[in-house]
């Protein structure tokens, strides 16, 4: 099976980035997690980007903050599908890196989750590597069943 690579430009972000980690692993994909910033270290995330789909990768995570140009520094050396995480900082409630990250100009796309949505971005990533995995999307259609299952178990336990 194909690896994901989980990119983030600081450590700060590791505790949204673990979401996506646990999400991966409960799905059974490999994957990778770094550190590599767009602006603190360009080279290194230009190289992983370069490499990604000659070392084994399927799809990318970038999860960056503030001025967020990881996902967008990623993309524009591979293309593989790249899913950005914009993470919230303590200013501006990740607003700044929303933008920054979901803004990408014409030739270069990055597939922008929700504020923090590492969950959903591990989703997606999955999703992107079951198009030819048989196993993985059964395993994604029993989760679906199953979060349904939940949201139905909540509704009959309803006394209001
Ligand atoms: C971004 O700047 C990182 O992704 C992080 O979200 C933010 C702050 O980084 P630190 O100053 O905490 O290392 O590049």
């Amino acid at each position: 099976m194909k690896k994901v690579g989980i990119i983030m430009g600081s450590d700060s972000d590791l505790p949204i980035v673990e979401k996506a980690v646990n999400m991966l692993k409960s799905l059974e994909i490999p994957y990778e997690v770094h550190i590599y910033s767009a602006h603190r270290t360009p080279a290194q995330a230009a190289e992983f980007s370069k490499n990604a789909r000659a070392n084994g990768f399927g799809a990318i995570i970038a999860a960056a903050g503030m001025a967020a140009h990881l996902a967008g520094a990623i993309a524009a050396n591979t293309t593989l599908p790249v899913i950005g995480i914009p993470c919230k900082s303590s200013v501006l409630d990740g607003m700044d890196a929303l933008l920054s990250t979901v803004q990408m100009p014409t030739g270069i796309p990055v597939a922008t989750v929700a504020i923090n949505g590492a969950a959903n971005a591990a989703l997606l990533a999955a999703q992107i590597i079951a198009v030819d995995d048989a196993q993985l999307a059964a395993r994604l259609d029993e989760k679906r069943a199953a979060d349904a299952a939940k949201v139905l178990e909540k509704d009959a336990a309803l006394e209001i």
